[in-house]
């Protein structure tokens, strides 16, 4: 069948793969929109409001991010990115770097970066690792306007090219397979949904179910860390098969 010629995988991951690494996931109990309603840090309206409330958030966040490590998933999924090259498509929603970390080249960042500044009058865009920052709210060194975390909040359009490359990525893959996200925002979630309407086999990683997984062939209902070096395994025979 056409869409299995090319015997391709993509990854799809969220916030649960970083939850061993020491890092909150949003949603549930003891999620970072615990204690941080969604609606007052994630969204352009919040930080139109207060940007000061919104940058400690995001501070916070990258404080955490900076003293991260990657764990066992992201260093079975960099792997397998060294054996598979460009055959593996690697997409994440999330924003920590940790994938990079582990040694995985050319992610998909369907979120952004906590490790890019934006200007949000001149658009000026920079790497950024300092932590902390030395002045919040940061501001532009060109043009003295607001800076902002280079990341997708709610309401905002997802960066075109990364989203172009994760559709057609989605489209032409044997095996999709979805680690540590509750598959809740969108358009992230519906690339699955894309690969498995063209035939492809979906395979979840999560400790929890979630609207995915009565698609799924497969599923490991275990923290990543546990179960990657298994998918892994399971992936590679699978894209191997004739
Ligand atoms: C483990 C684990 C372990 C725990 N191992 N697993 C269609 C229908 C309805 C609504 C929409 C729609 N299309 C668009 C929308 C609106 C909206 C949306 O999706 N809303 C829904 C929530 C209702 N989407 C948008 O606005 C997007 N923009 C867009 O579509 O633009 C076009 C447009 C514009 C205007 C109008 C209409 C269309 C933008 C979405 C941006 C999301 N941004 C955030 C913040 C990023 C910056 C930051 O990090 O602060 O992205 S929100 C947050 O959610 C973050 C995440 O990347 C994202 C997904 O969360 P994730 O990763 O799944 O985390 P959790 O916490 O939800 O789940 C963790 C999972 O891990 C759980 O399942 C655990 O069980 C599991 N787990 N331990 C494995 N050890
Ligand atoms: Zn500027």
């Amino acid at each position: 069948m056409a869409v299995h010629e090319g015997r391709r995988l993509v990854v799809l991951t969220g916030a649960g793969i970083s939850a061993e690494s020491g890092l909150g996931t949003f949603r549930g109990t003891g999620g970072l929109w615990e204690n941080e309603p969604v609606q007052a840090v994630a969204t352009p309206q919040a930080f139109a409001k207060d940007p000061l409330k919104v940058w400690r958030f995001y501070e916070a966040r990258r404080h955490q991010a900076a003293r991260a490590e990657p764990n066992a998933a992201h260093r079975a999924l960099a792997e397998l990115g060294r054996c598979l090259g460009p055959r593996l498509t690697l997409i994440t929603q999330n924003v920590d770097g940790l994938h990079q970390a582990a040694g995985s080249q050319q992610v998909l960042e369907l979120h952004g970066s906590l490790w890019r500044l934006r200007c949000t009058d001149c658009g000026g865009e920079a790497e950024d690792r300092t932590v902390p920052l030395p002045v919040l709210p940061p501001r532009c060194g060109l043009c003295g306007a607001l800076l902002r975390p280079c990341v997708v909040w709610f309401g905002e359009f997802l960066p075109e090219k990364v989203l172009a490359k994760a559709v057609e990525a989605a489209r032409d893959c044997a095996l999709f397979l979805v680690v540590g996200t509750s598959a809740v925002v969108e358009p992230a979630a519906s690339l699955a949904r894309v690969a498995e309407s063209r035939g492809a086999a979906l395979w979840e990683v999560n400790p929890e179910t979630t609207p995915l997984s009565q698609l799924c062939q497969r599923s490991w209902r275990l923290p990543a860390g546990e179960a990657m070096d298994e998918v892994v395994e399971e992936a590679s025979r699978l894209l191997e098969d004739p």
